[in-house]
Order: structure tokens, then sequence, then C-alpha cells
């Protein structure tokens, strides 16, 4: 095993289709059809936006952004989950989703100027299908839940290629916060279109996950009647599949699932 790849190559639950080291494997449950054109374009997908973000850490260094929430380590989960939504789903990220925003045509400028503290977010949440940034951990449960429980409420779900989705994307510390509950509960009950999806990322700053959580993160989701899986969030194969079956359970009504992405 190459070193540093140890945490998510750890538990017996975890969903790959590569390993660590980069060999195609197969998945009982999520297996992936994929081209050799498809996986070029991933790969383009993921070194774009590496590039993006080292440029905008430089920009943070330079002072010429105030702030930048970097996404190195992130990209397979990222270009992974937005890959797997269709043109009609809905995104609501926190602040850290620059892979996210790539996939749904918003420019990495557009992202900067938030950071650079210019304007709020000026890409149009409705056509890219990606809502404002929200730096307030993680409201965004909450704005995801209720525009999933809309979707349901205004006939949207159904068919599995036409019908619409949300994905909610937030951290391992942010499953601390009460709207991860609340937004849990209600989506639950309401059988809302809503894929959760957690990067753990293993830290929240300075607090490690061993002290958000005593069972692994994915499993929370039993609790509240919906299915959770843990994916490997370096791996983009397995990402992408686990997401795009997720959308699909949650278009088609099965909704909500949890999706916990390990990076
Ligand atoms: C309500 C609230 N409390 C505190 C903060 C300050 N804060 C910014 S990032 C962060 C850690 C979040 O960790 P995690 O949810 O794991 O996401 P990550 O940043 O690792 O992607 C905190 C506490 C905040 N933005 N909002």
């Amino acid at each position: 095993m190459i070193a540093g790849l140890r945490a998510t190559s750890e538990g017996e639950d975890l969903v790959q289709l590569l390993t660590p080291e980069g060999q195609r494997v197969s998945h009982p449950q999520f297996e992936l059809e994929i081209s050799p054109a498809e996986l070029q374009s991933l790969y383009r997908d993921m070194v774009l936006v590496r590039r993006a973000d080292r440029e905008a850490k430089a920009l943070q260094r330079q002072g010429e952004l105030g702030l930048w929430a970097p996404l190195l380590g992130q990209e397979a989960a990222q270009i992974g989950a937005g890959r797997a939504m269709a043109p009609q789903d809905m995104a609501f990220p926190s602040y850290r989703e620059h892979g996210v925003a790539w996939c749904r045509g918003v420019d990495p400028s557009e992202i900067f100027g938030i950071f650079r503290g210019v304007d709020q977010g000026s890409w149009d949440p409705i056509g890219t299908g990606f809502q404002l940034y929200t730096i307030v951990i993680p409201n965004q449960c909450l704005h995801a839940t209720g525009y999933a429980m809309g979707q349901r409420l205004d006939g949207k779900i159904g068919d599995a290629q036409n019908a619409e989705a949300t994905i909610c994307f937030f951290g391992d510390g942010a499953t601390s916060q009460g709207d991860v509950h609340e937004g849990f509960v209600w989506a639950a009950v309401y059988d809302a279109p809503v894929v959760f999806f957690c990067q753990n990322n293993q830290w929240a700053i300075s607090a490690s996950l061993d002290r958000q959580t005593r069972v692994p993160l994915y499993q929370r989701a039993r609790g509240y009647g919906f299915p959770g899986i843990r994916v490997d969030g370096n791996d983009v194969l397995a990402t992408l599949a686990v997401t795009r079956w997720a959308l699909r359970e949650c278009r088609t009504g099965n909704g909500p699932v949890l999706i916990e992405a390990c990076t």
C-alpha cells in the first residue's frame, strides 16, 4: 500500500472501484461502465480544479484573496459527485465545493470573487443548478431539505431519467451541528429527494473526527431510517457510481440517502 493512503482503504463497508494504488476492482452493488474518453474527462476535471485551487491559495498568500478554503485532496470526491448530477438536479454547497461548481459550469473567477470580498456569489443558482456558498455551518442542510421537499410537492420526482433530485454537501465536523439532525429528520419523514453528501476529510479545522462521533458517520443514517453508504472519496469512479445510484434513488422517490465520502 502507498504510504499516506491508509485512511481510505479501511473499513469493510467502504465502496471502492479503484484500489489506492489505482488498480480497477469491481463491486457487487456499484458497477460502472465507463469509456476511455470519459475516464480522461474525469482526470482532466480533477487536474484543472486542483490547478485553480493552487492558484487561489497563492493569491490568498499574496493578499489578493482574504481567505481560501482549499479543495486539495477532495478533487475525486467532488468531481465524482458533480459529474453524477443530471442537469435538472440542484446542489447546495458549503464553502469548499469548487470542484462541484466546476462541473456545474461556474467559472472559478466567480468563486474567487467571494473570497476576495467583492461579491457574495455572482453565478445564477437556478441556471447552473448550484446554489450560492454557505459559510454558516451547515445551514445548507436545511435549505437543501426544504428545496427537496418542494421538488416532491411539485411532482418533480418519479421518472429516473427526467425527475429531479437535490444534493447537499457538508463536512464531518458539520455533522455535530443541529442543522444536520433537523435536516435528516425532516428529509426522512417527508421522503425528500435529497442526497446528503458528507466529505469526511477527518478534520474540522483542529478538531479530529474522534471528537465528532463514536460511530462511522454513514451508520448514523440508519437511526433516521434511510440508507447510508461509505465510499472512498479518493476514488472518482466509486464516488461517481455511488452518487449516481443515490441521486437515482431520490429521483424515483426512495430518498433521502447519506453518502460519507472518506478523503
Ligand atoms: C455556525 C458556524 N460555526 C463555526 C464556524 C467556523 N468554521 C469554519 S470551517 C469550520 C470547520 C468545519 O469542519 P467540517 O464541517 O469538517 O468541514 P471542512 O471545513 O473540513 O470541509 C468551522 C468550525 C462556521 N463557519 N459556522
